[in-house]
């Protein structure tokens, strides 16, 4: 029986786990970085160890420092939450080494699922759709032009090794495939010191559907359903929504199922997702298998109403899925906005820096997921994700309505953050339309990145609301009310009180 979880990850996702381990009645053990020590998650975690200096390589990514304060809390598991280790299959297999149960994926199964060209071959001979293309690159060019020609135009270079579409290629006629082939392995053999590639067709404006899948020790699998994720700025999601605009309940069954039969031909355990491409007349095609809890699985937890969190802790406890497929229903529409300290007016470059004021949305059909509080520093170290709000009505319609105006009065002063860009893109007629497409941010980015003037938050405003807030300046500073003066809040809308 679990009694202690070990977390090697920061901010959202780690606060995240430790409120699951509280449910769970499990001590839950922070682990930080120098740069972490005054974060939320290791205040509100019932132990904390520091695992070293801020840079991610000698905290969060070293094996070695994480596996020793794993062994020295007395922790019998560990949670990786996303990114960092989480699918880092020497990692999951020290873990097992050490005596330490890894909540997640066996080694085994996560080395079959990260390998793309290996786990397209096992799902392929299982009867999964892949994109029709090469199924194991070949290291000579004619016959990377003989698959072109079978293929037919347009078609799309792939590095093997690639993630998030570096190396990729799209090629309209043959006259221009070798130039395409040699620039993708310059850039393969760049990133990722393997310049193998393959050819597939090119799938003109494709969504990015993908299926969350569970399964425990005892041979049950089950998934989901779908999480809609085609709004992505240069591969990086910043929204997703369940279900997806596009697709009705005979689809929905065929994903769910593929899904399913994925992780049973992999032996895959513990939560994961597996991802599709979904084409203009609403083919799908596997693309591959994230051995990891993603950050958007809230908008899964709200529809389904389970605990995504829980259930893998109970998974890896050796008990049994808590649930049939029957059993399994979704209601309503979910939508998760991810908030990013960056500044969108400057091209996205990040913006660290102390948040001087915070006013969490909160109200009927609202959840904030949030790693930060009221005059915490973030860092420049890491990814710069803050928080995620996830917002559930009963139609699409009226999600996307609670997300604007939740959005609207989710104030973070003292840094940039991406929620003008979110509210741009949460009124584009085409988002509101359901006309979504992996180039959807592409393709309108001139509406998404203008900001008017008129629709900004007065400096002045967050200012004199910094006066204001007694927790930002010591209890005795007089706010605006005391002032005789309407605080902004008072004209503003709904917030919970971060005090
Ligand atoms: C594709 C594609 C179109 N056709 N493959 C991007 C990274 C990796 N996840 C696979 N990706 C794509 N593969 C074919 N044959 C379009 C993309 C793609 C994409 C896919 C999912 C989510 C966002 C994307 C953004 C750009 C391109």
């Amino acid at each position: 029986m679990i009694k202690k979880i070990f977390i090697p990850n920061r901010g959202e996702i780690a606060v995240r786990i430790i409120r699951a381990c509280r449910e769970l009645g499990i001590i839950s053990v922070a682990a930080y970085s120098q740069a972490d020590r005054t974060s939320l998650h290791v205040q509100i975690a019932d132990e904390a160890i520091e695992i070293g200096p801020p840079p991610a390589l000698e905290s969060y990514l070293n094996i070695e420092n994480v596996v020793k304060a794993a062994k020295e809390s007395g922790a019998d598991a560990i949670h990786p939450g996303y990114g960092f280790l989480a699918e880092n299959k020497d990692f999951a297999a020290k873990c097992r080494d050490n005596g330490l149960i890894f909540i997640g994926p066996t080694p085994e199964s996560m080395e079959l699922v990260g390998d793309k060209v290996a786990s397209r071959v096992t799902v392929q001979a299982a009867g999964v759709p892949i994109i029709p293309g090469m199924l194991t690159p070949q290291d000579n060019i004619s016959s990377i032009i003989t698959e072109a020609k079978k293929i037919g135009y347009p078609v799309l270079v792939k590095a093997s090794m690639g993630g998030g579409g570096k190396g990729m290629q799209i090629v309209t006629e043959e006259c221009k495939l070798k130039e395409c082939i040699e620039a993708s392995k310059r850039i393969a053999k760049s990133a990722f010191g393997d310049d193998t590639v393959y050819v597939e067709k090119y799938i003109e404006k494709p969504r990015h559907v993908e299926i969350q899948v569970i399964a425990d020790h005892h041979g049950n699998a089950v998934h989901l359903f779908e999480r809609e994720c085609s709004i992505q700025r240069r591969h990086q999601k910043v929204i997703e929504e369940s279900p997806s605009p596009a697709i009705n309940e005979d689809i929905r069954r065929k994903m769910g199922d593929t899904a399913v039969r994925v992780v049973k031909e992999t032996g895959y355990t513990n939560a994961g997702t597996v991802e599709f491409l979904l084409d203009q007349n609403r083919n799908f095609y596997f693309l591959e298998v994230n051995a990891r809890v993603q950050v958007e699985h809230p908008v899964t937890e709200w529809v389904t109403g389970i605990d995504i969190v829980k259930e893998q802790i109970r998974i890896a406890n050796g008990e049994p899925l808590s649930f049939s497929q029957e059993q399994i229903r979704h209601v309503g529409h979910a939508i998760e906005t991810r908030i990013y300290a960056e500044d969108p007016e400057a091209n996205f470059i990040p913006s660290p820096g102390r948040i001087s004021v915070l006013r969490e949305p909160v109200g009927p059909g609202i959840r904030v997921d949030s790693g930060i509080y009221e005059g915490y520093i973030v860092p420049s170290f890491y990814d710069p994700i803050l928080s995620k709000l996830i917002v559930y009505d009963s139609t699409r319609e009226k999600a996307i309505e609670r997300a604007y105006s939740a959005l609207s009065s989710y104030l973070i002063g003292g840094i940039k953050t991406i929620i003008p860009f979110l509210l741009n893109v949460l009124r584009h007629p085409e988002f509101r339309s359901g006309n979504l497409s992996t180039s959807f941010i592409q393709d309108y980015q001139e509406e998404l990145f203008s900001y008017p003037e008129e629709e900004k938050i007065p400096f002045a405003a967050l200012a004199a609301y910094g006066i204001y807030s007694s927790s930002a300046r010591g209890p005795n500073t007089p706010g605006l009310r005391e002032a005789g003066l309407p605080g902004v809040w008072d004209t503003l809308g709904g917030w919970k009180n971060t005090e």
